[in-house]
């Protein structure tokens, strides 16, 4: 059965963790949304573990097992094009393993990035974490692919097209596991506030919401900026984890979008 985080990191508070009761997911963040000019065609990624409406904690990312692009023409793997950094935290003391990674669109069309980190250990909820997450950029403006499936083992499924979005537009998506609809997954949905974003109390960082029985599920948007969609899925898979146990793992299919005001 899936809890949800905050209920838990709240608990894990009271027995004297200081861990913040908010919830992480895998930023992949493109330097632009929509490359509408060349001098915006020089994408640049920032790839990190966090919390993105706090803007920190930051976690380790040990290793990327997954980064690519798909278009038109298919599947580029771009493992080669990631460049490790090591960052403060941020509101916790220590560093973190980050990345970032350079690509050039040279075409118009739909160009879909993914990444998979490897799993993150979770102590506190013994927990292996893995966010298979998405985002898309459009160029140009040739719509081509944004409706189809990378083919990530959770994978949320654009019913709205990903970009172009005012805020205040509804963003629907579609959860799916292996290619087929899971329905009355757990989506959260965060803003990325990066810390400048007074929220006046906790259940205003990550909004959570229940996908229907086909995995669909619908959220407005009351901001402009970057907004992650997370299906979390207890998937019944486990792993070897740090303490020595099988732990049962977390997957998640996340996909950020982007909004902006109406002038
Ligand atoms: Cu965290």
């Amino acid at each position: 059965m899936f809890f949800p985080r905050h209920s838990i990191l709240l608990l894990a508070g009271f027995l004297g963790s200081i861990s913040p009761a908010s919830a992480h997911f895998l930023e992949l963040v493109p330097s632009t949304a929509l490359v509408t000019k060349s001098g915006e065609s020089q994408l640049s990624f920032d790839i990190r573990f966090t919390h993105p409406m706090e803007g920190g904690p930051l976690m380790n990312i040990e290793r990327l097992e997954r980064f690519g692009v798909q278009t038109v023409d298919g599947k580029q793997d771009l493992t080669g094009q990631l460049v490790a950094e090591t960052l403060p935290m941020a509101l916790n003391p220590g560093k973190a393993q980050s990345y970032t990674a350079d690509y050039s669109i040279r075409r118009a069309g739909d160009y879909t990035f993914y990444a998979s980190p490897t799993p993150y250990w979770e102590a506190e909820e013994k927990t292996m974490i893995i966010h298979h997450t998405k985002v898309i950029v459009n160029a140009y403006g040739l719509e081509n692919g944004w409706e189809t499936p990378v083919g990530l083992p959770v994978e949320i499924m654009p019913l709205s097209r990903p970009y172009g979005l005012w805020t205040g537009n509804i963003f629907s998506g579609q959860v799916m596991k292996n290619g087929t609809p899971e329905g009355n997954a757990i989506i959260e949905i965060e803003y990325r506030g990066e810390g400048k974003v007074k929220t006046p109390a906790t259940p205003f960082i990550t909004q959570t919401l229940r996908a229907d029985a086909n995995g669909v599920f619908h959220y407005a948007m009351p901001k402009a900026g970057w907004w992650v969609f997370a299906a979390l899925l207890d998937t019944g898979k486990t792993l070897p984890a740090p303490d020595g146990t099988q732990a049962p793992v977390e997957e998640g299919g996340l996909i950020w979008v982007h909004t902006r005001n109406i002038p």
